[in-house]
């Protein structure tokens, strides 16, 4: 049989001029393909005798492994010499600066929020909180405020249904509060307050549908309005920093207090109006029987919005509601 030795040297030649892996898949076929020489050659080795099989097998073999790792080591050539090319292609540039990440902080209503919390809770109030769709009863009958009183009107108070609507005071969360306080035998003093959204049928400069109320309440035997006077202008002065701010009432009308004052605070050489109170009506105290022959109790409501933007310096109460981050990252630290 013809000595194949050559084919080694001729089939490295071959695959050497090959650039890409079909080129080199068809260049192999004419050593190991179908045809291919060393097929053929294999193939004739049954024209042999049986003695000179062997010798002349294992010698093709020999030359086949030649082709196959010269076809090997061709192919890896060509695919390292692809990848090397890609990766220089697309090569990024891992020193230009990440876009920035900005710190998240709370909401100036939020912050407002915690300051007064943490103010009454420093006096010894409790935070109460409740749902902000409520049953008629939580939000008016309770409240003392009458079947035909306006406030019930469907222009004023966003109704879910007939029987529920979106609070329009925190007051309910003080009323479930006094139901819950008797269930569980626990007696006045009770002295919390109730911070949170509120809802009403109102939109302008100074008015929206969504706003936060902080309310107080301090029931006990001998609780008075110089109590309430007391609580509150304390209140004030450490929330604006001020130890000669004075708070006055103006006599009004609430439902849910009897009697009711309007509340003023000195602000730049004037007053300002800043919330409402009263005495809590013996009638809320019957919803929720507490006699109130044995006990009275102040409460109090305050517009946190309100407080937000006389402490901030902000003109227009909209800005708190329209995510503008111009706006809101002056708040945060
Ligand atoms: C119970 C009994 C009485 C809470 C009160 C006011 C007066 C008041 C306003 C302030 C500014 C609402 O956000 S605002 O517009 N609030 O004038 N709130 S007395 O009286 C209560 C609460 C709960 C059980």
């Amino acid at each position: 049989m013809a000595n194949l030795d050559h084919l080694i040297t001729e089939a490295q030649a071959d695959f050497a001029a090959c650039d890409t892996t079909t080129a080199l898949e068809d260049a192999k076929a004419k050593y190991l393909g179908k045809t291919g020489l060393l097929t053929d050659a294999l193939k004739g080795l049954g024209k042999l005798s049986a003695e000179a099989r062997p010798a002349a097998g294992a010698a093709i073999n020999v030359v086949k492994k030649g082709v196959e790792t010269a076809l090997n080591a061709r192919r890896d050539a060509i695919l390292n010499a692809a990848q090397a090319e890609q990766l220089a292609s697309e090569s990024l540039d891992v020193t230009l600066p990440a876009r920035a990440q900005s710190k998240g902080g709370l909401h100036p209503v939020s912050l407002t929020l915690q300051r007064i919390e943490q103010l009454f809770h420093s006096v010894g109030f409790d935070v109460a909180t409740g749902p902000e769709i409520e049953t008629d009863f939580y939000n008016f009958t309770a409240l003392n405020i009458p079947e035909n009183h306006p406030a019930r009107a469907m222009h004023d108070t966003f109704y879910v249904d007939d029987a529920h609507v979106l609070r329009t005071h925190t007051s309910p969360v003080q009323v479930h509060y006094m139901e819950n306080a008797l269930k569980q035998n626990k007696t006045p003093p009770l002295k919390i307050i109730a911070p949170g959204r509120v809802y009403r049928v109102d939109s302008d400069a100074t008015h929206s549908p969504m706003f936060h109320q902080v309310e107080g309440l301090w029931v006990d035997k001998d609780i008075s309005f110089a109590n309430l006077k007391g609580v509150v202008q304390d209140f004030l002065q450490r929330f604006f920093e001020s130890d000669d701010l004075v708070v006055r009432f103006r006599p009004s009308f609430f439902p849910f207090t009897e009697p009711s004052a309007e509340m003023d605070m000195s602000w730049n050489g004037g007053w300002l109006e800043i919330g409402g109170c009263g005495m809590v009506h013996p009638e809320v105290f019957k919803h929720v029987n507490i006699d109130s022959e044995q006990y009275q109790g102040f409460a109090f409501g305050l517009g946190v919005e309100r407080l937000a933007m006389l402490r901030y310096g902000v003109n227009d109460l909209r800005h708190f509601f329209n995510n503008d981050l111009r706006f809101l990252s002056q708040f945060s630290k």
